[in-house]
């Protein structure tokens, strides 16, 4: 069969199982366009081409399927950059499809002519400017395959205008060449034995699960393994839902906003079993410090995140949710023949942590409503069980802390490159992939400010997302930074609770307005909220302007030196340095 170029690209898209595509085109992906309107994929008109690759982000995060994205030459390319480069650091899989100027012209500074994939190399996994148009087809499969095997990323696929246009011989599937690239083999069984010996002889165990659990499909075989080993598990802020928070074995996020125990248990631990984590420097402080007293099992699918930072015993390279099958097994064998491990006394002292130095806020009924607050009722009223994203700051840290997370893929974040205005787009991306499902943004007044005209294409494509505005009329996390840090000289850092009025601007879009200035309100606001169906809620909650985050480790400091705020008496704090349990 004789085809376009165009039309090849779409007929790959349908061949990979795309159901949606967001995207906003332009004069050099015009011709992509034509045959779009006749296919059965879906497309969502964005108003900004960085929503449609953070909604493309929020889609593969809830639903562990690529998520794709497209736009056309110069800017409508350079406009997904933050999305590749945030996809890229949180090993989200997504391709991006770009138009380019045609190919005679790449070079000439032609109009709308930007070197993209020059661009975006340090930022995607692989990227490919198409030249001949019989590659379409083979190009296509090969971002997707590269995309969502081994370590999930982002992949760019750019086509000229005259490769769209050209006409070609179709044929499907396409032969892969791909001499390069490789995905890791089966896990080596030697080394998880070794590993779980450690695991077994371990006294003070910690289990470091990060996003790759999540990733893999690993959480059932990570509980049966916790169980086993009877071993204290910490969630990175990437892995938030991969283990429940309800389990007693869980102590909550590590890092540099975690909790005291989760914190402490990693520094005071004889064995860390990092799972697909990568000791990103927001959970071990000060590297040199963290975790001094601990041996390290690592496993990660990536083979250039072993050493990277801190060096390990024992490595396992290879998919997570085969190794941990292997792991747990053979942790079951070593239990069989000598006994169970022995961490008791651990379990106790960490779980002591947990109740002596908890998150703490104070919610005055008369008092300014507080972020904390918010967060928790919302989590009581859905029962755990909402999708949450969030944005980028201090609503973001109070979301990941407070929401008591049940499952994995129900929180969603940008947590590598820690970009503001990737809320309201992903929920957008979440909704489209998981239409069944209750989505809630958590975002900031700052953050909401950088891609609310996203609110647009979601009222009009009908996606009843909630967006949660924690207006504190402020930059909060660097008003926070000022506070501690420059003595309280706050610079450019007040944005005003009252500009834009969150509710009429809502309202503009085609969405539902809500506004909530007391804690005594909260509920019914929420409920309100939550009831709307077939359109956005968007409610302007009028949070405490001062408040803190909490625990924190300063930046470049020892987790040693984790402070537990204003709500602990000085008391409290040294007991903590000391690492007593002081309440039962
Ligand atoms: C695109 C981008 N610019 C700047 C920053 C630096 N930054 C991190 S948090 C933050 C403040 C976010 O303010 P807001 O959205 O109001 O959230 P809050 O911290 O008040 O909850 C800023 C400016 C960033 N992370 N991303």
């Amino acid at each position: 069969m004789q085809v376009t170029g165009a039309q090849a690209l779409v007929l790959s898209l349908e061949r990979q199982g795309v159901d949606v595509v967001f995207g906003l085109p332009g004069g050099a992906i015009l011709p992509a366009y034509d045959p779009l309107r006749s296919s059965s994929l879906r497309h969502v008109l964005v108003r900004h081409e960085q929503g449609a690759g953070h909604a493309a982000e929020g889609y593969a995060w809830a639903t562990g399927r690529v998520g794709v994205c497209m736009a056309t030459s110069g800017p409508g390319a350079t406009n997904l950059v933050t999305a590749l480069a945030d996809a890229y650091m949180d090993s989200v899989p997504i391709v991006a499809i770009t138009g380019q100027v045609p190919t005679a012209m790449i070079g000439t500074d032609a109009f709308q002519e930007s070197d993209i994939t020059g661009i975006t190399g340090p930022v995607t996994k692989h990227n490919e400017l198409v030249t001949e148009p019989g590659r379409i087809s083979a190009a296509i499969a090969e971002a997707f395959h590269i995309a969502s095997t081994g370590r999930p990323g982002p992949v760019l696929v750019d086509l000229p205008k005259d490769v769209l246009q050209a006409r070609l011989a179709w044929s499907w599937p396409p032969v892969m060449d791909l001499p390069g690239y490789r995905v890791p083999g089966p896990p080596d069984p030697g080394l998880i034995a070794a590993a779980a010996r450690l695991l077994h002889q371990a006294r003070r165990p910690v289990l470091y699960v990060g996003g790759g659990v999540i990733k893999s499909g690993s959480h059932e075989p990570l509980n049966a393994l916790a169980e086993l080993a009877r071993s204290p598990v910490v969630t990175t802020l990437m892995a938030r839902g991969a283990f429940p928070d309800s389990h007693p074995l869980a102590l909550g996020m590590p890092g540099m906003h975690g909790m005291y125990a989760a914190v402490t248990a990693l520094q005071e631990a004889d064995l860390v079993v990092a799972l697909g984590a990568r000791f990103d420097d927001r959970v071990t402080g000060r590297l040199a410090d963290f975790a001094p007293r601990a041996k390290v099992v690592h496993f990660d699918i990536d083979p250039a995140e072993i050493g990277k930072n801190r060096a390990a015993d024992v490595a396992v390279i290879g998919d997570l949710r085969t190794a941990l099958a292997g792991f747990t097994e053979a942790m079951r064998g070593l239990v069989a023949s000598d006994g169970p491990t022995d961490t008791a006394d651990w379990v106790e002292l960490t779980a002591g942590w947990k109740r002596s130095f908890p998150l703490r806020y104070t919610q005055r009924d008369d008092g300014p409503l507080k972020p904390q607050h918010v967060v928790e009722r919302l989590s009581a009223l859905t029962g755990g069980d909402a999708i949450v994203v969030a944005g980028v700051g201090q609503h973001q840290m109070h979301a990941a802390q407070h929401y008591a997370f049940t499952r994995p893929r129900s929180w969603i974040n940008s947590g590598g490159l820690g970009t503001m205005g990737f809320a309201v787009p992903a929920a957008m991306g979440a909704q489209m992939g998981r239409p069944d499902e209750l989505v809630v943004a958590i975002d900031g007044d700052g953050c909401f400010q950088m891609t609310a005209q996203e609110l647009a294409t979601c009222a009009i494509e009908g996606l009843p997302i909630k967006v949660l505005i924690f207006n504190n009329g402020f930059l909060g996390m660097v008003r926070q930074w000022q506070e501690l840090f420059y003595e309280e000289r706050y610079s450019e850092v007040h944005l005003g609770t009252a500009i834009p009025d969150y509710v009429k601007l809502a309202e503009a879009y085609g969405c539902v307005g809500l506004r909530c200035e007391t804690a005594g309100d909260v509920d019914a606001v929420l409920d309100k909220a939550l009831a709307v169906t077939g359109v956005p809620a968007v409610v302007d909650f009028r949070t405490h302007d001062a408040e803190g985050v909490f625990p924190m480790v300063p930046a470049g400091r020892a987790n040693d030196d984790i402070v537990l705020g204003p709500e602990f008496s000085a008391a409290e704090q040294q007991a903590a340095a000391r690492r007593e349990v002081i309440a039962r």
